[in-house]
Formats: C-alpha cells, sequence, structure tokens
C-alpha cells in the first residue's frame, strides 16, 4: 500500500506570513514527507473541510503553483482540486495526478483536461458540497450507494478518455458521513477493491475518529494508523495522510508480520 502525503497550502495550515512564506513552508514540508517515504505528495490550496468557504482560481492558483514548482522532481505530485483551471496549470508545473473531491462533477472542463493530458485521476464521493456536507447526511444504504455513484463516475470517466488505469476511487471518508457511515465505509474497502479499481482512504485526523474517543484532531495518530491498517487488510492501495514517517513504519511493520 501506497502513502499519499498531505500538502495543504491553505491560510489555516500555514499562518504566518505572506503567500511567499507559505509556499516556502509548504515546500520544505513537502520535502519532510518526500524523505519521510510519502509515494506521492498532495497538493491543496482549497480548503475542504466541513463549512469551508470557497477559494477563486486565482487565490489557489497562486497558493499550489509555486509549491509544485518546487517540489516536482522530489515525488510523484496530485493535485487536489476541483477546479480544472488550476488542475492544468498544476500539470503544466509538474503533477501526474489530479485528486478531484466532487468525482469530476465540479467543473465541466475537468474530465476532458485530465484524459487530454493522460493524467491519472481520483474520483471521490462527496455528498453535497463541503458548505452543506455535515447537515444531517443520509443513506438507505451507504456503502451502495457510495460505490454505485463511484462506479457510475469511472464509467463516465472511461467513456470521455480517460483510460481505466489511470482512474482510482475514494469513498470520500467524512465527506458527507455521520461516523456510522464512515466506519460502514472502511470496512466494506474490500468492496471497493473488488470493483478492481485501486482504492484510495483518507482516514488522517479526521471528525471520526474524535466521535470514538474523544480526542482532538492533534491526539487522533493512533486512530489514523488503525484505520490505515485496516483499509490496508482489506485491499486499499493508497492512504491519504498528514503523518506520512508514522504511517509508513506502520505499514512496514504489519508487512513484516504478514510475511
Ligand atoms: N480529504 C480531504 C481533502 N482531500 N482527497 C481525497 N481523495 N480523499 C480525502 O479523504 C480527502 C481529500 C480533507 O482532509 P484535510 O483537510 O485534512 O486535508
Amino acid at each position: 500500500m501506497k502513502v499519499m502525503g498531505i500538502v495543504n497550502v491553505t491560510p489555516d495550515s500555514f499562518s504566518d506570513g505572506g503567500l511567499f512564506l507559505d509556499a516556502d513552508k509548504a515546500i520544505a514540508h513537502g520535502l519532510e514527507l518526500a524523505a519521510a517515504g510519502a509515494d506521492v505528495l498532495d497538493i491543496g490550496g482549497e480548503s475542504t473541510r466541513p463549512g469551508a468557504a470557497e477559494v477563486s482560481t486565482e487565490e489557489e492558483l497562486a497558493r499550489v503553483v509555486p509549491v509544485i514548482e518546487g517540489l516536482a522532481g522530489s515525488a510523484p505530485i496530485s493535485i487536489d482540486t476541483t477546479k480544472a483551471t488550476v488542475a492544468e496549470a498544476a500539470i503544466e508545473a509538474g503533477a501526474t495526478i489530479v485528486n478531484d473531491v466532487s468525482g469530476l462533477r465540479g467543473d465541466p472542463d475537468m474530465t476532458a483536461l485530465c484524459a487530454e493530458r493522460g493524467v491519472e485521476v481520483v474520483i471521490m464521493h462527496m455528498l453535497g458540497t463541503p458548505r452543506t456536507m455535515q447537515n444531517d447526511p443520509r443513506y438507505d444504504d451507504v456503502v451502495n450507494e457510495v460505490l454505485g455513484f463511484l462506479l457510475d463516475r469511472a464509467e463516465s470517466a472511461t467513456r470521455a478518455g480517460i483510460e481505466r488505469d489511470r482512474i482510482w476511487i475514494d469513498p470520500g471518508i467524512g465527506f458527507g458521513k455521520t461516523v456510522e457511515h464512515n466506519l460502514a465505509l472502511l470496512a466494506a474497502t474490500g468492496e471497493f477493491a473488488a470493483t478492481g479499481l485501486p482504492v484510495l482512504l483518507g482516514p488522517s485526523r479526521k471528525t471520526f475518529i474524535g466521535k470514538i474517543d474523544g480526542s482532538r484532531e492533534d491526539q487522533r495518530l493512533g486512530g489514523t494508523i488503525a484505520a490505515c491498517l485496516e483499509g490496508m487488510r482489506r485491499g486499499a492501495a493508497m492512504v491519504r495522510v498528514h503523518d506520512v514517517a508514522a504511517v509508513a513504519q506502520a505499514i512496514r511493520v504489519a508487512r513484516a508480520i504478514e510475511n
């Protein structure tokens, strides 16, 4: 299982100074994650936290492009965006994966761009938008509905020219889900993996961990590792995490035991 290291270039993640200083800090952080064993660095300039406001294209570009330029070559780069303009600039700067939390629904130009550039694409499930997604999310059957959505989006992506072996699927832990929904989806990782599409999981430091034991966001490393290893056991191909060194070590040890 691979590890995707998170490099958030948002004011709430790197808060002091201007954008240039933020870029330098984000690059330094990305280099640290690469050295700690990240197989991919995921660069994001738009906060997708519950309730987060949208960011303008100009602002998002100003945040992510210098960071991608600074990190290209140290690890494969993924751009976490829902905007085709941002994805295109990120690809020009060296990104080879587009991580789209809207599941290619946010921007009508996104699918064609990804097809044309031959990049890998992460299709994630989200109920609603970041602003509204945690307002009483409901499903009749969360696993089947999320799986059906992802297969549908993957099918429409391949019809639009994105090769199937370039598509990742992600159930979108925390994106319009209660703690029970998140746990059911993690437990069903094997069903997602059985599609033959590689599965990405993003449990890192998320609220469902705090709902289980009352931990604050900076106290959720143990829960993050547990979710990653349970995902790995069920066939996840990659996990998106903040704490790359600790998760990479956990994976090495779990693998050594398995072997
Ligand atoms: N989670 C966040 C942002 N981007 N992308 C994918 N593919 N999967 C996720 O679960 C995901 C994501 C939000 O987490 P953060 O604010 O801690 O980065």
